[in-house]
Parts: C-alpha cells; structure tokens; sequence
C-alpha cells in the first residue's frame, strides 16, 4: 500500500516535471522569437537635417561615443550605415546619405539603399519639407512601408523666434506654426494627411517624440512593438510605464525558466539565478539606469552623474548582486501560499510549477517586484534630469511596491 502511495507520488512528480521541462523549451522558442525579432529603422532626409543627430539620441549614445554616428555641419555620411543598438543587437538604425542633390530621383535613391530591408522610414528635415521628401515619401509608400516625417531641430526654431520677437514669443503657438506649414508644403507636394513629428535630438523628452514613439508602436505588429518600445529611451514618464507594461507580459516566461526541473524525480524545483541576474540587468539596463546611461544622461542634461544616481533608490537599482537577490527571493517565500492562489489563474499550467515548490512564484515575485522598483528609479531619474530647478520632490525615495500580486 505504502508503496504504491510512493510510486503514484514519484510518477506524478515525473509528470509534472516533463510537463514543466516541455513548456519551457515552448516558452525557451517563444522568447527567442522575441529576441531574435529584427526592427531596420532608415533615416533619411537631406544633408545636414540632424539624421545622424537623431540617431545618436536614439540610440541613447553621446556625440563622443566611438559607436555613435559621426554628425557635424560638413556633410558626413556617404553610404548607408548601420548602427547596432548597444542592448539589442536585433535592432539597428541605418543613416541614409542626404537626399538634397538637385538630380535626386527616389526610386534610384531607394534602390541603392536597399529599401526591402527596412522596417520603415524616418524622414528628417530642418526647415520645410520640400519636394524631394514628398517623391521619397511616395516611391517608400508605392514598395508598402511606411514613413513619418521629423522635423528636427525645434530647439533651434523657438530659440530664434524668441529672439526675434522677444514680447510676443509663445513656445505652443510657433510649433503650431511650424507643423501647419511642415503639412501644408507636403500636401501641395500631393500627400494627404502626412505625420509630421517635431522633434529636437537634444531634448527628446519635449515636443513630439513621444508622439512619435506612440505612433511607431501603434503600426507595428505585435514582437516589433515590443522590440521598439525596449530599444527607444524612455525620456517621458509615459516611455517608462510603457516599457514596464511590455516588459511585465513576459515575466511568467522568465520566471518559469529560471525553474530548474531536477534530473531526479520528486525533487523541488530550484533557482537559475544566473539566469535571473541576467535578466534584472537587462531591465535595469532597459531603463537607463546602468553607468554607462546615466553618465550619458548626465551629459546631455549638463548635470553631474552622482546627482542623476542619487535618486536610483531601489535594491536592486543600487546593487545588483546575487546576495540582494537571494534576499529578495526568500522574501517572497513570505508571500508564497497567497502569492500562489492569486496568480494560478494567470500563469498556464501553475499548479505542476507550484507542486515543484515555491521557485516559481519566487522568480515571478523577484521579477515583479525589480521592474516596479526599477521603473520608479527611472522616473526619479528623469524628474531630476529634466527639472528645471532642483525640486525636492525629485529626491524623495518610494518604498519597494509590495503589490506585486494585485494586478
Ligand atoms: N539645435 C539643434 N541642432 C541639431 C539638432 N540635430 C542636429 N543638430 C546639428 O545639426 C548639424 C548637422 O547634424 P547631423 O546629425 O550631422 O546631420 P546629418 O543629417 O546627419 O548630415 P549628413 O550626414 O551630412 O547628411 C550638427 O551640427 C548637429 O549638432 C537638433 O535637434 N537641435
Ligand atoms: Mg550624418
């Protein structure tokens, strides 16, 4: 009889594990799917709009860097060059040569550029578009992708209207000016309702970029959306939250594949906490808090980088080390029986990776809990990089969010 009891519990627990094990390598191909999902963003606009300018700050990269575009008031790029995201290397951003010659034809133009590679096209100009763009923008529409006009350097606009009319100047009423007259000349170019995005390289939290950002996501299928929102800075606090959001879906998969499923039957599943590391550094890197992004924050803004890192208050925004995770997991055995009953329905085949014990819910709960924190630290951050003055507010250190289970 006690035998029996024992080999029913052996081979259930072997059930459960080859379960386990077989989701997990469907998850495994789901998100390498994901991470092997390419987005080919081109620049294109005539020499000297700010293409390379653009790139740069997207690519959260400082005009010095050795991996950013060269930009400059000479004209500096000849050929279509790549430039690889410094987090995803699936994502890449091409710098087109200038489209400003006078004997510029759009199909010839594209075709040496290799248009089929592309995801769609960036059109960046900094005065009016002009027929040039128009041509470009309807020989990219005719092959069925899809464009977006920028217009760069803003900044500069509204610095020199301010000049000029220093009593009458307001900021809302000249970019007003500036998009009407962007979409007037592109419809009498013959293009209906084009997007036009008004956009400066050096302050991409103002202005349209988030638009942009908005728009780009919006028309792009699902994996690309993901992989444009985890490779565009989050400068607006809008940015984070979505980051969060798309980042928060996935976080049942990491979880259950940091579950190690034991070779030998009955034994409780544990912890690949490398693989756990590994993925809080990725988020914490998502959202700009590592060194290497603060510091280039802290440049851009003009700001010491100790300043901009004094408001990363979380753990493990602080230190990510293994005893920090550690920490935080036994933590979540605290949580582990309620923790378990609210997430059983939200998470495919919960109960074989709880029957494995309480690994499961402890990576979901770390994983959780690290991007709540990490997404407060990155709004700290850009409070305190984008406040005019320095608010107190901005200094203020929230308490880890406990709430992981209620959403
Ligand atoms: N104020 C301001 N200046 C900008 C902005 N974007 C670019 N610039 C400046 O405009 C100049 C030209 O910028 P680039 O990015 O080199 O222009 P480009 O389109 O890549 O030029 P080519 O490679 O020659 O085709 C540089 O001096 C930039 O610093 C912006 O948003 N605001
Ligand atoms: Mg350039």
């Amino acid at each position: 009889m006690e035998i029996q009891e024992m080999d029913l519990r052996e081979m259930g627990s072997m059930i459960q594990s080859r379960v386990v094990l077989e989701v997990s390598s469907q998850v495994q191909s789901l998100l390498d799917a994901l991470e092997t999902t390419t987005l080919e963003i081109a620049v294109t606009g005539e020499s000297g709009a700010g293409k390379s300018t653009f790139i740069n700050a997207l690519l959260g990269l400082n005009d010095g860097d050795p991996h950013a575009a060269p930009t400059g008031v000479t004209e500096t790029t000849p050929s279509p060059t790549p430039y690889q995201h410094p987090r995803l290397p699936s994502v890449q951003l091409w710098d087109l040569p200038g489209t400003g010659t006078p004997s510029f034809q759009a199909e010839r133009y594209l075709q040496q550029m290799g248009l089929e590679r592309y995801d769609f096209f960036i059109i960046v100009a900094s005065e009016r578009f002009r027929q040039n763009h128009a041509e470009l923008a309807r020989a990219v529409g005719a092959m069925g992708k899809r464009f977006y006009f920028v217009r760069s350097k803003v900044d500069q606009d509204l610095w020199a209207s301010q000049r000029r009319r220093p009593t009458h100047f307001q900021e809302l009423q000249v970019l007003r000016e500036i998009e009407v007259d962007c979409i007037r000349q592109l419809q009498k170019e013959g293009l209906d309702s084009p997007k036009v995005f008004l956009v400066s390289s050096f302050e991409l939290h103002r202005f349209d970029f988030q638009r942009l950002q908005d728009t780009l996501a919006e028309e792009l299928e699902d994996h690309k959306r993901h992989v444009l929102l985890l490779s565009f800075p989050s400068v607006t606090a809008v940015a984070v939250e979505k980051k969060k959001a798309s980042l928060r879906k996935h976080i049942w998969k990491k979880a259950l594949l940091a579950c190690v499923v034991s070779a030998l039957p009955g034994l409780p599943l544990h912890l690949n906490i490398p693989m756990l590391m590994n993925t809080l550094d990725s988020y914490r890197k998502s959202f700009g808090l590592d060194d290497y992004s603060l510091g280039a924050l802290a440049s851009a803004v003009s700001k010491p980088c100790c300043e901009l890192r004094s408001q990363v208050c979380s753990t493990l925004g602080k230190d990510l080390s293994e005893n920090a995770v550690q920490a935080i997991l036994s933590q979540a055995a605290l949580y582990g029986q309620m923790a378990a009953r609210l997430l059983k329905n939200k998470v495919p085949l919960f109960d074989n990776l709880v029957a494995g014990g309480i690994s499961f819910v402890a990576a979901y709960y770390l994983l959780h809990t690290a991007l709540d924190s990490f997404a407060q630290d990155a709004q700290r951050v850009l409070e305190r990089a984008y406040s005019l003055e320095d608010e107190v507010q901005g200094s203020l250190c929230y308490p880890p969010d406990p709430g992981f289970i209620y959403d």
